[in-house]
């Protein structure tokens, strides 16, 4: 018997799925692993003039370490030197009248000082507490060298004697990691006459995207651990300006196109283990944004006939997204959907979600051209230019020469940024309304690097470019200015304890998104 249409749909999806989870997975590198030993022994001093808190006081070399006998409430804190994503191992022996049982240590890694210097409990934060990267483990035999199982993300690491007995103290050496990334050999730095600002950050920036690149472009290595599309994209231009690794980004594309909801959206998010499966958040922006983020690789890699082939996918995102759009030509998410844009807190999301669309339509529309799909290309051409003279009618605030949002018509950053990249302004309009946002003391800023990341792309595509560099010197070199070893998932110049997660012990300090300046820096278009 014949299969009816729609079944025989459904089958052939689920096979192109598994081709795709299959093609991903022969694409997952290896690791490289570099030996990364302990700089010095230190000790935090709060200091409440410091972004992070915290001040990082070096009292010894490393080494030192293995001098001191320890018992039962004593403490090290040793700093790596650098930010690592990677294994611990190390070396206990004990020294006494007899080991007659167990050593309990508590290992606590960090990021930041922070996270080595203040208590975890009480846990305010709204994500899980196991994220906070601490162990207690018990020796049972000593001498003993000891290889933690789990992976951390840290530059700090306590070691605090929990307990041993009467009868003997422990001695630590051969404290060593084993950092890995899937990045290749680091990138040249920029040129020596750059001004020195720019390539620390543009350092800090590359240091972020290695740690962050493992078997997937993972957010944060502390947390989530996980694939994102809207990191993954920022991650993935990072990337081709620096390592240049396009099977990982390829493999990342796959694992999206393979474990879509049963509509065909793609998930905001993968998991790698047990087995790839797709995380159970679906965002709005993010879907859209993955026909940008398929273009950008073909772009940059040259590899099309992968883009054609995920063309399918892209088609499905556009087709589900423009039923969102209303007969005024807005842009409506479902009002339980996830639309992100930023973090920042009361932001009225109908203008820069509709840019968003807008933008995505614009990539999917180079998509169907490439793939022979000239109807939807056509389509999607209308839908754009009544999107356009929607979003003009109805966001744009000539008075005031900004983009609106809302019922209240509220300003944001965030509008100003997507009306622009989504072409709605001429560039004479989208300069005004990006420095006049500016400007206006109740205009709702950005909560994240994520957005930071699009006001400065807005900026460089009409022609901003020195209001994009100062912002990138003000904003990601604020950051190396407060410590950055790697950019963090979220900052505030002027509010050191914000974190979406009502606890800034669980922000990720290595965080993907926040990785592009050294993809503007090395762009040939900012310097
Ligand atoms: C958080 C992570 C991630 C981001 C999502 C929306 O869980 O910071 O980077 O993409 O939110």
């Amino acid at each position: 018997m014949l299969a009816a249409p729609a079944a025989l749909d459904a089958f052939q999806g689920q096979a192109q799925e598994q081709k795709w989870m299959a093609a991903a997975e022969a694409l997952k590198p290896q690791l490289r692993r570099t030996p990364v030993t302990p700089v010095s022994l230190v000790r935090m001093v709060a200091d409440p003039g410091t972004f992070l808190r915290w001040r990082v006081e070096p009292t010894a070399p490393a080494a030192e370490v293995s001098k001191q006998l320890m018992r039962g409430g004593d403490a090290v804190t040793l700093d790596f030197g650098r930010h690592l994503v990677g294994y611990l191992t190390f070396t206990i022996t004990g020294e006494g009248r007899g080991i007659d049982a167990p050593t309990r240590l508590k290992l606590t890694f960090g990021e930041v000082p922070a996270e080595v210097a203040e208590p975890f409990d009480p846990y305010t934060g709204t994500l899980s507490r196991a994220w906070l990267q601490d162990e207690v483990i018990n020796i049972d035999v000593l001498p003993a060298t000891i290889e933690m199982p789990r992976r951390y993300a840290f530059r700090f690491l306590k070691i605090e004697t929990v307990a041993t007995s009467p009868n003997f103290a422990v001695r630590l050496s051969g404290i060593r990691a084993g950092a890995v990334t899937s990045a290749g050999n680091a990138p040249a730095e920029l040129p020596p006459g750059t001004p020195e600002l720019l390539r620390r950050i543009d350092r800090v920036s590359v240091a972020t995207l290695r740690d962050c690149m493992q078997t997937v472009f993972e957010d944060g290595p502390k947390r989530d651990r996980r694939l994102w599309i809207g990191d993954m994209r920022l991650q993935a231009l990072t990337n081709y300006a620096t390592f240049r690794n396009f099977d990982l980004v390829k493999r990342c594309l796959y694992l999206f196109a393979a474990f879509p909801r049963e509509d065909g959206l793609v998930a905001a998010c993968e998991f790698e283990e047990p087995q790839p499966h797709r995380g159970h958040e679906y965002i709005i922006d993010y879907a859209a944004l993955y026909a940008a983020a398929v273009v950008d690789y073909a772009e940059a890699s040259n590899d099309w006939a992968t883009a054609v082939e995920l063309w399918p996918v892209v088609r499905r995102q556009m087709e589900i997204l423009s039923g969102y759009v209303g007969k005024d030509g807005i842009f409506a998410a479902p009002a339980n959907a996830w639309v992100f844009i930023d973090w920042s807190q009361n932001l009225d999301k109908t203008a820069a979600m509709h840019g968003v669309f807008l933008y995505s339509l614009r990539y999917a529309q180079q998509l169907a051209e490439k793939a022979g799909a000239h109807e939807e290309a056509a389509q999607y051409g209308k839908l754009m230019a009544a999107l356009t003279s929607a979003a003009r009618a109805n966001f744009r605030d000539e008075k005031q020469r900004v983009f609106v949002s809302g019922p209240k018509r509220q300003v944001s950053f965030a509008s100003q940024a997507w009306m622009t990249l989504a072409g709605v302004a001429s560039d004479d309009e989208a300069m005004a309304a990006l420095r006049t946002v500016a400007s206006m003391q109740d205009a709702v800023k950005p909560g994240a690097p994520y957005l930071y990341h699009y006001m400065v792309d807005a900026m460089m595509r009409v022609g901003m470019k020195q209001d994009a560099r100062a912002l990138i010197e003000r904003y990601w070199g604020g950051m190396v200015r407060a410590g950055a070893d790697t950019f963090w998932e979220v900052y505030d110049p002027e509010n050191p304890h914000l974190s979406p997660y009502g606890n800034t012990l669980v922000v990720s300090y290595c965080h993907a998104w926040s990785c592009t300046p050294a993809y503007f820096l090395r762009s040939g278009k900012l310097l």
